[in-house]
């Protein structure tokens, strides 16, 4: 149920759906069984990959679909892998002939050929509903006026937000990335309040605002809701100090409608994953086995309300992992960490596991650093190794060559203490590496394949 408080203008719609956000367990178990079986129910009987999988796990007949009785009888389904929705390219795994289907969205796969997603009406009015139920839980209403700067097409992040903003009452600038300079002409004569981009894309304009606004006093910028690309605590903190305002992680993925299944609330504490729609499970990405509540692995999330597109036991590759206290703001839905990287970027060096997101976050600690960083990886003498490009801030850069290489020596010396592997460190001038208005791309591999 949405509590819309009134129509009045002077009254702000809010959207916390409190009948399903502040659920006890037992109720939300209920629903998510309900949900659940009636998602594979439609799979079972209008699309032919999956009847067939849940076949290969027992369920020949619709009457088999009875056997769940419990949430936890969710690990006896089998998993969707991103090559299941590459092999059945562009409409096998849609539940829905092309007739009810509105929109099309797609990422980019890792084959060459993209991914498709695809929405009924409904699924568009759910997306919409939740992202409005997001923005509402980060503190914004009506009286908002937020500058859309992720990227409008084919990816999610744009329409996504748009709607969301829209539906929640928001007045929505659509920007899309890049056009610096536009940006803040228009948060400065139009007066935004939220900015939502990709964590990078907020960096570079934080890196930018001094040149193109000359009196801050004018900027209205209080929020800005980023995600779309694992980023560290301490990247937050650069943002919200050179922005003056307050950053919100949100998390999505095309393959589950984009934006919308998980987001932090106004006191910024774990990701709160919208159990109504999206049914997540933490599993070993080696063995498959579904690990306990606390411990990090694999997400992967089965959605529960989908007409177009449902996906049962969908493998992110994203690494995190939930916990179920209540939060301050009294959802009681489950929380995630902040995405520590995906399996597929995940670096392993000599045995040693490493993110990009543990490099971030010690480079981004340092307040004589600039916010960048590059890691390149190369082979030695027949050996993989580890070289973190930075960028000392200009007056540090300016005192040359002995405090450049008494840093180096200290960053690697840290990256050791904390992750446990020896690495070179390479300074060169402030703004020389690359800034991304998208997703960013901080891993350079040049290792020798053998
Ligand atoms: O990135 C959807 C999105 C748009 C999310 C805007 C948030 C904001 P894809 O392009 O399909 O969809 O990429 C999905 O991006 O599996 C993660 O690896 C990564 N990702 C998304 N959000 C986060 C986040 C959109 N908050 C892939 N933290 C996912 C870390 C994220 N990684």
């Amino acid at each position: 149920m949405i509590i819309q408080n009134s129509k009045s203008k002077s009254i702000p719609i809010n959207y916390f759906e409190k009948k399903y956000e502040t659920m006890d367990y037992r109720e939300l178990k209920t629903l998510q069984v309900a949900r659940l079986k009636t998602t594979l129910e439609t799979v079972f009987i209008k699309n032919d990959f999956y009847k067939n999988k849940l076949g290969e796990a027992g369920i020949r007949h619709i009457n088999d679909i009875d056997n769940i009785k419990n949430i936890d009888d969710v690990k006896n389904l089998p998993f969707t892998s991103k090559t299941d929705l590459v092999n059945n390219y562009p409409f096998g795994i849609f539940s829905r002939p092309l007739g009810d289907i509105v929109r099309i969205h797609a990422s980019s796969g890792t084959t060459g050929k993209p991914i498709i997603a695809g929405y009924t009406k409904r699924d568009i009015r759910v997306w919409s509903q939740l992202m409005a139920r997001i923005l509402c839980a980060c503190g914004l209403g009506k009286n908002d006026i937020g500058q859309n700067a992720y990227g409008y097409g084919l990816f999610t992040g744009g329409l996504g937000f748009h709607y969301g903003a829209e539906e929640l009452g928001m007045t929505v600038i659509p920007m899309s990335t890049g056009f610096t300079e536009r940006q803040f002409t228009m948060m400065e004569d139009i007066g935004t309040t939220a900015i939502f981009c990709t964590p990078s894309y907020a960096l570079f304009l934080a890196e930018e605002i001094n040149k193109f606004i000359k009196d801050r006093s004018k900027i209205k910028l209080k929020k800005g809701i980023f995600g779309a690309e694992p980023w560290s605590d301490e990247l937050r903190r650069n943002i919200e100090s050179l922005l003056n305002i307050d950053a919100y992680d949100i998390y999505g993925l095309s393959e589950l409608m984009g934006p919308g299944v998980a987001f932090e609330c106004v006191y910024k504490d774990g990701l709160h994953i919208n159990e109504d729609n999206f049914l997540p499970e933490i599993i070993n990405p080696k063995t498959g086995e579904v690990l306990k509540k606390g411990e990090t692995g694999e997400l992967v999330l089965t959605s529960l309300n989908r007409q177009a597109m449902p996906l049962i036991r969908f493998r992110t590759k994203d690494i995190t992992g939930l916990y179920k206290d209540k939060c301050k703001c009294g959802r009681s839905f489950v929380r995630m960490h902040k995405i520590k990287g995906r399996t597929d970027d995940m670096i392993i060096l000599k045995g040693v596991n490493i993110f990009p997101s543990q490099i971030e976050s010690i480079i981004f600690g340092y307040d004589y650093l600039e916010p960048a960083y590059l890691i390149e990886l190369y082979t030695e003498n027949f050996l993989d190794k580890i070289n973190i490009v930075i960028e000392p801030k200009q007056e540090v850069f300016n005192m040359g060559e002995s405090r450049i290489d008494e840093i180096a020596k200290e960053i690697s010396h840290r990256i050791y203490e904390l992750i446990g592997v020896r690495s070179k460190v390479t300074a060169v001038p402030p703004k020389t590496l690359e800034r991304s208005q998208g997703k960013s791309k901080r891993i350079r591999d040049a290792r020798k394949k053998i």
